[in-house]
């Protein structure tokens, strides 16, 4: 039934069977790749999520932020190694994503923050999600939750 919800979307299949439930969306120059969240333990106040963002269009494209019924708000980070350290870093600008280009959100590099979860991201849950663009346009999504091991590749 979810897929009726796909309403702009559309749905990658992978030949073979995969672990990894491969799904994307396109709204306008914006094409959204496997939209994930880790899952979280109980009580963690915290989660992340991760997508490939890519521009089909000719202009360049800036996500701005994003927002979920799963948290109190969403924060656009990325991890910078300080003496050995790795930190976060607030995205502030949002991430720009050049014509024809493209954006991944990754472990151990850039992510989306959930700040003030609501509750525990269990496995093979979705999410939702919406994008915000620089000019308003928003992009709704839902994040599959799913072990990073099944991103191994
Ligand atoms: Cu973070």
């Amino acid at each position: 039934m979810r897929f009726l919800t796909l309403a702009f979307g559309f749905v990658l299949l992978l030949a073979g069977a995969s672990a990894t439930f491969a799904h994307g969306y396109q709204s306008g120059a914006v094409r959204v790749e496997h939209p994930w969240a880790a899952p979280t333990p109980p009580g963690a106040s915290v989660g992340a999520a991760y997508m490939t963002i890519r521009n089909t269009g000719d202009v360049p494209i800036r996500l701005t932020g994003a927002i979920t019924p799963a948290a109190e708000r969403v924060e656009l980070h990325e991890m910078t190694m300080d003496g050995g350290i790795m930190r976060m870093r607030p995205l502030t600008q949002g991430i720009v994503v050049p014509p024809g280009g493209a954006f991944r959100f990754a472990p151990g590099g850039a992510h989306l923050m959930l700040i003030g979860l609501r509750k525990a991201l269990a496995l093979e849950e979705f999410i939702d999600l919406r994008l915000v663009f620089e000019g308003g346009h928003t992009v709704d999504v839902e994040l599959y939750v799913e072990a990073a091991a099944s991103h191994a590749h």
